[in-house]
């Protein structure tokens, strides 16, 4: 399996540093967030160390797919929060502090003041449609 021995999240993995676990398998690993945005935030990464979502192979997302739609759903079942936020980072523009990929969970509640939202305005539809057809052409 990837590592990376100055990694926190591989570390934590390993049981090196401990966190607070809850749910693991061959592929990934769910624990708690120790920087909450709200109370219940938490991480499911992949073991392997992947720093982001552009060395993570396809498959290995999947996996987490898999064990992210557990954890939200326990999440919710035990905070019934009003809403939920799955937020993931690649770079530093991006705000990723830790590179090893990771996909947080975020439970929400009506004005909890967390500043994740932004204003929709109307983009440039001529724009947006170019952009689209250059984006179309590399799915392929
Ligand atoms: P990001 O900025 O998207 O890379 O998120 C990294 C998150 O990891 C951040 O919310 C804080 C959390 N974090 C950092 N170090 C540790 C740690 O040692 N243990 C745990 N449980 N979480 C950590």
């Amino acid at each position: 399996m990837k590592r990376d021995p100055d990694c926190i999240f591989c570390k934590i993995v390993e049981g090196a540093i401990p966190s607070f676990k809850l749910f693991e398998n061959d592929a990934t690993l769910a624990f708690m967030d120790i920087n909450p945005l709200n109370d219940g935030h938490c991480l499911v990464i992949a073991k392997p160390h992947h720093p982001d979502l552009f060395d993570l192979p396809p498959a290995l997302l999947a996996e987490v797919a898999l064990s992210l739609a557990r954890v939200a759903r326990a999440v919710r079942d035990e905070l019934a929060p009003e809403g939920l936020n799955l937020l993931q980072a690649n770079g530093r523009a991006a705000a990723q502090s830790v590179p090893h990929f990771h996909i947080h969970v975020v439970p929400r509640r009506m004005n909890d003041g967390a500043s994740l939202n932004w204003t929709p305005r109307p983009g440039d539809m001529k724009a947006i449609g170019q952009l689209a057809e250059r984006i179309r052409a590399r799915i392929g």
